[in-house]
This record gives structure tokens, C-alpha cells and sequence, in this order.
């Protein structure tokens, strides 16, 4: 089954999105998502001068063997160019498999484990009553599992709140905005938020939150304590984990649980995090950690030690990563939960898929392959739009952590 042509598809149907999309000479194609939230052209260029004439010719089944060719073969190893150019060949690659043996993908994994995937979504608002408004409204919708995050007093953007209208969405167009974050206010007003949440929507409800690396270990720490009371189903990078060591500190602080990783391109940037148990959850996910093959050893290994999934799933993953995500949960033994923020309208006219949102869970599709598919011809009438992340900054002025 050879693959006869491997085509780069960049869109901006809503946000940039990047799609590979890999063709056999059996007629079957398959796509991969290969979009890097702010340096989309960087992955585009390394699939286009560097990869794809290296897949022409090759045999579409081999799909562990071109995977150990690009990863090792380049000699240059990991980094999130690299690994998210990787996971697009990977994804597309099980999409021409599955299909081929009629099967959804999650069978080829290994088949189901559960009935669904736990879902989560994202609660936000620029202060509490709209926090709690918003909470309301994910409860209603039958969310079983939600993130909280809101704004604080004196501070005109926070991460994961929304500006305007329509829901958060951190990529802005043209050169990167600059916000100002004061971790002081932070850590005076998170406690507050959850004992408010707890009161109005009781115990049953999980609420999770995302401090998107703000914090210093030993600051992390507090947090962790001052959060245990409302029991966190878990508290996302509460510090940049670049230093896994650094969590041992927090492990030893607070019982809350910890999850972290949605920059990690490789098992290597979770091997202490997960050996040592310092991390409940692993938030790596399948387009920037070099695929379904590669999270497969990222996934198994934290199983050794009990760490569970909790896949990255925000709208700058596109939907075929959502796809391939929902086949992985459905099948992996210690899946823990799925970050679900529906994407927008136009996005949604370009891809489509089977996959459904049904009381709190995510529901796999089974048609063949990961089940999602790409209109060209729509995707072509959205073309690409510089956009970045916003760079962070303390009140006085020094570049921190966004
Ligand atoms: C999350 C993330 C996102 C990221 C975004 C960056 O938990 O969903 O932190 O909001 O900031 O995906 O590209
Ligand atoms: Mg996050």
C-alpha cells in the first residue's frame, strides 16, 4: 500500500489549523492534525521540505517503522516542531490502517474499555457571578465534570476567561498582545472562587482548574492546601514543568490532585513526573507527543505507576486531534478524562465527523478509520491568518510564564 502523495492543508476556519493529509495508491487516504498554536508555518515547513519527500514510495502499513524513521532517523530529536510534524504522519498513517480493516480506530487499539469518555468543559468569567452563571450553564448542559476559571479584580485579562463575545480563545491575530498577571491576587481570590462554586453546586459536580504555569513551586504548593477543602478533580501546571523535580515540592504540600503536560512533546519530559508519582494526571496529548504511537508509551508507562490521561482538548487541537483522542480514551485502561471545548461554527463546515457530546461523556463514532474527514474546497476558502499567544507579563514589567 504505497503512499502516493502527502498533502500540507493550512486553514483558518475560525483559528489556524493545520491539516496533513497522506494518500495510497489503494484509493485510501487519511489525515493527521498537525497545528502548533502560534507556530503553525514551522511545522507546515518541516512537513513540506522535510518530510513528505521522505514518505512518497513508502508503505502506508509500516506505520511503527516511519515513525522510528523520522524520530530517529533525523539524528535531531523531539521539540515541538518535530513531534507535532511526527504525530500528523502517525495520526493520518492509523486513520489509512483502521479504514483499511473497516474497523474505528479505537479496535485497532485494542478495543473498548468503557461506554464513553468523561468530558470536561470550561466554565469562565470575568468575575464571580459570572463564573457561577457560567457553571450553571455547563451543569444544564449535562457536564458531569467542568473548569473553573475567572477573572480577578484589577487585572484586565486572565487566562481562560473570555473577552467580548463568543468563547475564550487565547490566539489573537496579528503580533502578540501583552497582559499584565499579579500572582498576589491570584492566590487571594482562587479559594474564594471554589468555596463559591462548592456552596452553589454542592459536591457532586468535578471541578477542575488551570493555573497554566503562573506559579512557583512553594506558591503552587499554597494553593494546593487552600484548595483541598472544595476537592479539585485536579489543579493543571501549576508550575512549568520543565523541572520535574520541581513537583516534588507541591506532591509534598497538598493531597490536591496534580496535572500536568500539555507542552510535553515526548515521554522523556514526563519520566520523573510519572516514575516518581509526582503527577496524577498527563496531559500530553496525541498531535504535539508524536502521535498515537508515541502516546501509546507515554500512557502505558504512567499506567505502571497509576497516572491517568487527561488529554489536552482545546479548539487549537483541531478536530482530528479530538477524533483520535476520543477513539484513544475509549480504548486506554487508564484513561482519566477528556478536555472538550466545542469548536466553532466554520470550523465545523470544514471537518466532520460522527463523535457526540451525550450526559457528560464523549461518545466514540464508529465508522472506519478516526472517524473525522476534511472538505478541501471549504478549507481553501478560509486562508491563513497570522495569529499568536499572548505574552505574559508581572506588574512590573518582567516577562512571566502566560
Ligand atoms: C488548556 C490550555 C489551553 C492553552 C492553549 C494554547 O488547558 O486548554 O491551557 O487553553 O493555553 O491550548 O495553545
Ligand atoms: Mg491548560
Amino acid at each position: 500500500m504505497k503512499i502516493i502523495d502527502a498533502r500540507v492543508i493550512v486553514s483558518s476556519p475560525g483559528r489556524n489549523l493545520v491539516t496533513l493529509k497522506i494518500e495510497t495508491e489503494d484509493g485510501i487516504s487519511g489525515i493527521g492534525d498537525a497545528t502548533l498554536n502560534g507556530r503553525e508555518l514551522a511545522v507546515v515547513a518541516y512537513l513540506q521540505d522535510h518530510v513528505v519527500p521522505c514518505l512518497i514510495g513508502r508503505d502506508a502499513r509500516r506505520i511503527e517503522d516511519i515513525w522510528q524513521y523520522l524520530y530517529r532517523g533525523a539524528y535531531w530529536r523531539r521539540g515541538p516542531v518535530t513531534m507535532t510534524a511526527i504525530a500528523a504522519v502517525d495520526v493520518a498513517l492509523w486513520d489509512i490502517k483502521a479504514k483499511a480493516a473497516g474497523m474505528p480506530l479505537y479496535q485497532l487499539l485494542g478495543g473498548r474499555s468503557r461506554e464513553g469518555a468523561l468530558a470536561y468543559g470550561h466554565a469562565d468569567g470575568r468575575n464571580l457571578e459570572e463564573a457561577l452563571a457560567s457553571v450553571e450553564k455547563y451543569r444544564k448542559a449535562g457536564y458531569r465534570a467542568i473548569r473553573v476559571q475567572c477573572g480577578l479584580p484589577d487585572i484586565e485579562k486572565v487566562y481562560g476567561v473570555h473577552v467580548g463575545e463568543g468563547p475564550y480563545e487565547p490566539a489573537q491575530r496579528g503580533l502578540p498582545e501583552e497582559e499584565r498577571w499579579s500572582t498576589p491576587a491570584y492566590m487571594r481570590f482562587v479559594p474564594t472562587l471554589f468555596a463559591a462554586v462548592r456552596e452553589n453546586f454542592g459536591e457532586e459536580v468535578a471541578l477542575l482548574h488551570d493555573v497554566h504555569h503562573r506559579l512557583t513551586p512553594n506558591e503552587a504548593a499554597r494553593v494546593g492546601k487552600d484548595l483541598e477543602p472544595y476537592r479539585l478533580f485536579f489543579m493543571e501546571d501549576a508550575t512549568p514543568a520543565e523541572n520535574q523535580e520541581g513537583f516534588r515540592l507541591i506532591r509534598r504540600a497538598t493531597t490536591t490532585p496534580l496535572a500536568t503536560g500539555e507542552v510535553f512533546n515526548s515521554v522523556w519530559d514526563a519520566k520523573a513526573l510519572i516514575t516518581e508519582q509526582l503527577i496524577d494526571y498527563v496531559r500530553a496529548t496525541i498531535v504535539h507527543a508524536g502521535g498515537i504511537s508515541h502516546m501509546r508509551t507515554i500512557a502505558s508507562l504512567a499506567g505502571l505507576y497509576g497516572v491517568r490521561t487527561g488529554f489536552h482538548g482545546a479548539t487549537d487541537l483541531s478536530p482530528v486531534t479530538l477524533g483520535a483522542a476520543i477513539h484513544f480514551d475509549t480504548w486506554l485502561p487508564n484513561f482519566g478524562i477528556q478536555e472538550y471545548m466545542a469548536h466553532a461554527e466554520e470550523t465545523m463546515q470544514v471537518f466532520s465527523h460522527g463523535h457526540r457530546f451525550e450526559d457528560g461523556y464523549l461518545i466514540v463514532s464508529e465508522a472506519p478509520g478516526h472517524g473525522v474527514e476534511i472538505d478541501e474546497a471549504k478549507a481553501a476558502l478560509y486562508p491563513y491568518q497570522p495569529a499568536y499567544l499572548p505574552v505574559n507579563r508581572l506588574e512590573d514589567g518582567t516577562v512571566w510564564d502566560w
